[in-house]
């Protein structure tokens, strides 16, 4: 009598405790973690490391951590377009890019290298947030890769270390490092440069004089303290330089719908938090980047540099296609 009160015990008291316990570590599809990576190519505190590290909070935080997420930076997975390529084979899940280097994967994403194509951060927005920048998005998917959002590098400008630059005559013969992106290439050769496609980062470069100079953002020739490498700058803000937020296309189709509506929000969040903050902090870049003794050129003459590539919309309905360059252009106009 005594051991089956002793059973009897035993079975109301401790069993459910155990199941419940091997409940809770037992790994169901509620409460599978998930780890990805995000790979970027630049530093902590970057245009590209903010955006990633906005959307890992907000995905992390609205999946009671279900996802996490290591953020891979400072090339540590090499160039961009290496980190595209590990995006597409899936070893890297998520990734922030410039949009230079996506163009050799999707023609329509090289659009975004148009020069002179943006008046202003806010038309920049109204595009890519419109109808054209998801077709630009949705170009990715051919390429095994889904795009989710755009964030923001900025407006680049031309620095040099031989010259100052206030007409495109001022450029002649400059050799330039550009993007590994074929229109960036034909932009400044038709500017008057020698331009070199090189990987990012560049300082060393810039520092033994193998090339002249380079174009960028703001926050890249701050960040990255281009002044210590170079003498000057001039605000040719000729390409709005955007970063394509993408990830891998098999793992997104593996989401639910669900997390696969909280991934894309979340993304458009971080990009459109990155975005204010990049404007927000341009003065403080200038401001920091003239107190450290670069010579800038607040006013080249603009004009100079859009006459001589004025043919390069029309040239490049063939790469990119008319049909969107032309929708491209009526939008901008
Ligand atoms: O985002 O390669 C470049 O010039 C990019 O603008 C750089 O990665 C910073």
């Amino acid at each position: 009598m005594r051991r089956i009160l002793i059973i009897l015990v035993i079975s109301v008291l401790v069993l459910p405790g155990l199941f419940a316990a091997g409940e809770k570590d037992t790994v169901t599809e509620e409460n599978k973690v998930q780890e990805m990576v995000i790979g970027i190519v630049t530093v902590p505190g970057s245009a590209q490391f903010v955006a990633a590290e906005k959307f890992k909070e907000l995905v992390e935080e609205r999946s009671n951590g279900r996802f996490v997420f290591d953020i891979q930076h400072s090339a540590s997975l090499g160039s961009e377009s290496s980190i595209i390529q590990q995006v597409q084979m899936g070893t890297v899940d998520v990734a922030v890019i410039t949009t230079g280097p996506v163009g050799n994967i999707s023609k329509l994403a090289n659009a975004l290298s148009l020069p002179f194509l943006f008046k202003s951060n806010e038309q920049a927005d109204e595009i890519l947030d419109g109808p054209l920048g998801q077709e630009i998005l949705d170009s990715l998917s051919a390429f095994g890769l889904k795009g989710l959002a755009f964030s923001e590098n900025g407006f680049r400008n031309l620095t040099n270390n031989k010259i100052e630059v206030h007409t495109v005559a001022d450029v002649e013969g400059l050799k330039i490092r550009t993007m590994e992106a074929p229109l960036q290439v034909k932009i400044w050769r038709m500017l008057g440069a020698n331009p070199t496609p090189m990987a990012w980062p560049i300082n060393t470069e810039l520092a033994q004089g193998t090339i002249d100079g380079q174009e960028n953002p703001l926050w890249v020739i701050d960040k990255y303290k281009i002044f210590e490498v170079q003498k000057y700058m001039s605000m040719t803000r000729h390409v709005y330089s955007s970063h394509i937020d993408m990830m891998n296309l098999k793992t997104f189709e593996n989401l639910s719908s669900a997390d696969q509506d909280m991934f894309v929000s979340s993304m458009r969040e971080a990009a459109a938090y990155q975005r204010g903050l990049n404007r927000d902090s341009n003065a403080e870049y200038m401001a920091n980047i003239v107190a450290n003794g670069m010579i800038v050129d607040e006013t080249p003459d603009v004009n100079s540099f859009r006459g001589m590539v004025v043919d390069i919309y029309e040239d490049s309905k063939k790469d990119i296609g008319a049909d969107f360059v032309t929708r491209l252009l009526e939008a901008v106009k």
